[in-house]
């Protein structure tokens, strides 16, 4: 009997599906349907936020055939797919980002417009998934894009914090948190798959016994079991059919955990439990380059990685293919150590539920990991108290002691005179209270090692991973950071985007190396011309706002000098603070100096614990309450501390900057991403030799990039000379003014304690080197001043910059992952388009 052609059970729809037509009509149909159907609004009452999802929802059905279609053809071809483990994802607003990339932006616009409404509005309306703290979150998002961008098979695993990051408010010039309620309006991006969710196994104890084939077995008995329920986002790439998938992990109690408690009588206590498992997905650590070692934190790193080795092992059970193949079907890349326990925990499954020989899963293992380090910072460094582990991981921990016992095995080895080694390589640290070191569990797992720019990797072979580089040289290599110009310039630059497409056509949004030819236009008048155009059309756009919200008004003329990023001690934020108290005691020495108008915008959140950080943006925002209102300054100089600054935020930021600070001392930004994304815009640097800052510079060309300050080995002479900041203070008389400036109370309302403590600091420690760099950092400054005068000058300067930025898209550096060490090549997915012939 045959199978009835389900064309013909079903009839066929004879107009354009409203569910995948892209052209404008079917996008009005679609757009009105889902107001009525999901939202439940008629367009009259309908608020900005209904209209908002209204156009998710059209957006998304047009993702999903795109979508399943791309999982059902990895399906098909079994394809080899990198999962990318990592604790954060920045994501940013979807809504636009899709748009671009289903190639409909100025369709949707003007089918809005049709129906009365405006689509940057609607944008607007979108609440970003704040899943990151900063450059280590918004990496993750970067090379997801690029991998849907470049048709490589890919799944990003994370933990769907139901908490994102905090939002900042600035009061009396303080920092202060609010909780990140993002999915309070409902999150259209994503599917739950609770079909897949899988249990957690925490605490409790092992036990030996002997199976029914007479082999020694392991047995955990956890303390509870907590489930995982996977949500899923597609992740569209540029023009291409590709939707990978990012898999998020929701805690929820186990059934079967509160079931007995339930039964007994205790109903508040079983409610109690589920609440504590529930909380392990509550919320995003908002540290930035911190480990706080929490046992909750911990508890966040064995869940999401158990749940994504378990996903990943479903995934090869349901393609048949057996698990001794494991690191052929997937590499597993760790971002930074937060995942760094599925070392430990693939071993596990491999053995324990598995039944696979120690020798089996370690070769299985370590042909499966590959590790990112994001940073040199001591205080970053991962470790855990060993009796911690041992409570929440009893059979993990077991585990880490076998690696170590026979990597140890392989050190003694190697280093048969130098029993040193053998503590200093050791996993676990027992110089005194004993910590598993996370850094050196996630070296003896992977086939290979990364650092994210080119001196961030050296500085690790010659410094914490030395060891690990001389037993294990052909692991290390470098991926120096990317970022993907669809989101930080197609999107958030139209109009550059437009006015580079009409010189060079649009091929440079895949291979940004083509930006290159747009140095034939360096000397075109016309293009000098609309460039400069651009830049200050959207100064203004940013003046317009910073009076609207902020109150104050700005000259979109003025030289606009951003730093935006976290606040860290290391980014050196009062670095740029000490220029400004600087320019402001000359024109008070001088009122009548000539000095190039400058807008001082600063952007980023403090860690909620970092005192000194929170004291900087205090200091910031009361040096602008003085200097913004001081007729003496006129309007030379205006300084602003902008809140609550996220992707969104910093869409419209990049954008508007003539100068980008990047500033941190030598040897502590591991690379860097912000860099990237001002020069692509046509800002120019301001900055030391660190992080990817060095390459940016090579470039673009040294001339058109402002240098200043130690190198990173200067640094480490320095301080092995024994560096005495206060001879700096004495000897340096516009430093000397601009601190005894701030000691005075002058910008706190006369509290000459308020400040103290971070310049007690400075003065006496001064672990950043502010002092050391301070007069070379005031003398770039003075010179970027000058340039600015120049127009001309500066244009070609900020055109190089755009034009000679191709490498630091991300799609190079996700082709470089694929071509070192992933070894995964692209699988276009083809879709039928509907056609009604073939009907
Ligand atoms: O230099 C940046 C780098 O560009 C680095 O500080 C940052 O990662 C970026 C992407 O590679 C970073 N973040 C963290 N470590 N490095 C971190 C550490 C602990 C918690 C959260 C983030």
């Amino acid at each position: 009997q045959t199978v009835p052609d389900p064309r013909l059970v079903c009839p066929p729809v004879r107009v354009e599906d409203d569910r995948t037509g892209l052209n404008i009509e079917t996008l009005k149909r679609a757009f009105l349907d889902n107001l009525f159907y999901i939202q439940g609004k008629f367009p009259d009452i309908a608020t900005q936020n209904d209209y908002y999802m209204a156009l998710a929802y059209t957006v998304r059905d047009r993702l999903l055939k795109r979508w399943l279609k791309t999982a059902q053809t990895y399906t098909e071809q079994g394809s080899r797919t990198v999962c990318y483990l990592s604790a954060e994802f920045l994501l940013g607003p979807h809504l636009g980002k899709n748009l671009i990339n289903l190639g409909i932006y100025d369709d949707v616009q003007q089918a809005m417009e049709e129906l009365g409404l405006d689509l940057e509005t609607l944008l607007e309306q979108e609440e970003e998934p704040g899943l990151g703290n900063g450059g280590l979150g918004r990496l993750a998002a970067c090379y997801l894009d690029s991998m849907a961008t470049l048709e490589i098979p890919s799944i990003g695993y994370g933990i769907r914090y139901e908490y994102g990051i905090f939002e900042q408010d600035i009061r009396d010039g303080w920092q202060i948190e609010r909780s990140d309620k993002w999915l309070r309006s409902g999150y259209p991006w994503e599917v739950p798959r609770p079909e897949w969710s899988v249990p957690v196994k925490i605490g409790g104890h092992t036990e030996q016994y002997t199976d029914e084939r007479g082999r020694f077995r392991v047995r955990w008995v956890p303390h509870h079991v907590v489930m995982g329920v996977p949500h899923d986002t597609p992740l569209l790439g540029y023009q291409v059919n590709t939707a990978n998938t990012l898999r998020l992990w929701r805690a929820e109690a186990a059934e079967s955990f509160d079931f007995d408690a339930f039964n007994s009588g205790d109903y508040v206590g079983a409610v109690h439990e589920k609440m504590v498992s529930e909380n392990i997905s509550k919320v995003l650590y908002p540290n930035d380059n911190i480990s706080q070692g929490k046992e909750l934190r911990l508890l966040q790193q064995i869940f999401f990685v158990s749940c994504s080795l378990q996903d990943m092992i479903r995934i090869m059970e349901g393609q048949k293919i057996p698990l001794e193949k494991f690191h052929e079907k997937f590499v597993v890349q760790m971002n930074d150590t937060h995942p760094a326990i599925a070392v430990a925990e693939l071993m596990r499954l491999l053995i324990d539920d598995h039944c696979m020989t120690w020798d089996q899963a370690w070769g299985i293992t370590t042909r499966t990991f590959a590790y990112t380090n994001h940073t040199l910072l001591p205080e970053a460094l991962e470790r855990w108290p060993i009796a911690l582990f041992k409570k929440l991981l009893p059979r993990h921990l077991e585990l880490i002691y076998e690696i170590n016992q026979r990597f140890l095995d392989d050190v003694r080895i190697r280093y048969p005179e130098q029993p040193q080694m053998l503590s200093q390589m050791s996993i676990i640290d027992e110089s005194g209270e004993r910590y598993v070191r996370m850094a050196h569990l996630a070296c003896v797992g992977s086939m290979a090692i990364n650092g994210v720019a080119a001196l961030h990797t050296e500085l690790l072979k010659q410094g914490v991973l030395h060891d690990f580089y001389e037993m294990y040289p052909k692991k290390f290599n470098n991926k120096t950071n990317g970022v993907t110009p669809r989101r930080f310039m197609v999107l958030s630059n139209p109009r550059l985007s437009r006015a580079i497409t009409e010189r060079i056509g649009p091929n440079w949004v895949k291979h940004l190396d083509e930006l290159k030819k747009l140095e034939s236009y360096v000397d075109d008048p016309n293009f000098r011309q609309e460039f400069r155009q651009i830049k200050f059309d959207i100064k203004q756009e940013l003046a317009t706002y910073i009076q609207q919200n902020y109150g104050v008004a700005i000259n979109p003329n003025s030289l606009f000098d951003i730093q935006a990023k976290r606040i860290h001690e290391y980014k050196r934020q009062h670095l740029n603070a000490l220029y400004i108290v600087t320019l402001y005691n000359r024109i008070k020495a001088n009122p009548n100096i000539e000095i190039t108008p400058r807008t001082f915008l600063f952007g980023g959140k403090a860690a909620p614990g970092y005192y000194t950080a929170k004291l900087i943006i205090k200091l910031i925002n009361a040096i602008g309450d003085v200097v913004n209102r001081d007729p003496d300054v006129r309007d030379r100089l205006k300084v602003l501390f902008l809140k609550d600054y996220s992707v969104k935020f910093a869409q419209r930021i990049y954008p508007a900057a003539d100068l980008s600070e990047q500033i941190s001392t030598a040897g502590k930004e591991a690379s860097g991403t912000g860099n990237m994304k001002f020069a692509m815009n046509g800002a120019l640097t301001i900055g030391t030799l660190d992080g990817a800052n060095i390459e940016i510079r090579e470039e673009v060309g040294e001339e058109n990039f402002f240098l200043f300050g130690m190198t990173a080995d200067e640094v480490y002479a320095r301080k092995a000379q024994g560096y005495n900041p206060y001879d700096y203070y004495q000897s340096n008389s516009e430093l000397k003014l601009a601190i005894d400036r701030i000691a005075s109370g002058f910008f706190s309302h006369g509290d000459r304690k308020l400040f103290q403590p971070l310049l007690d600091t400075l003065m006496h420690r001064d672990d950043y080197m502010l002092f050391a760099d301070y007069q070379a950092y005031i003398d770039c400054q003075d010179y970027v001043g000058q340039v600015f005068q120049d127009v001309d000058r500066w244009t070609r300067m900020t055109i190089l910059n755009v034009a000679r930025m191709g490498k630091f898209s991300s799609d190079r550096a996700i082709r470089d992952y694929c071509e070192d060490f992933w070894k995964i090549s692209p699988v276009p997915i083809e879709i039928e388009e509907y056609s009604p012939e073939a009907i």
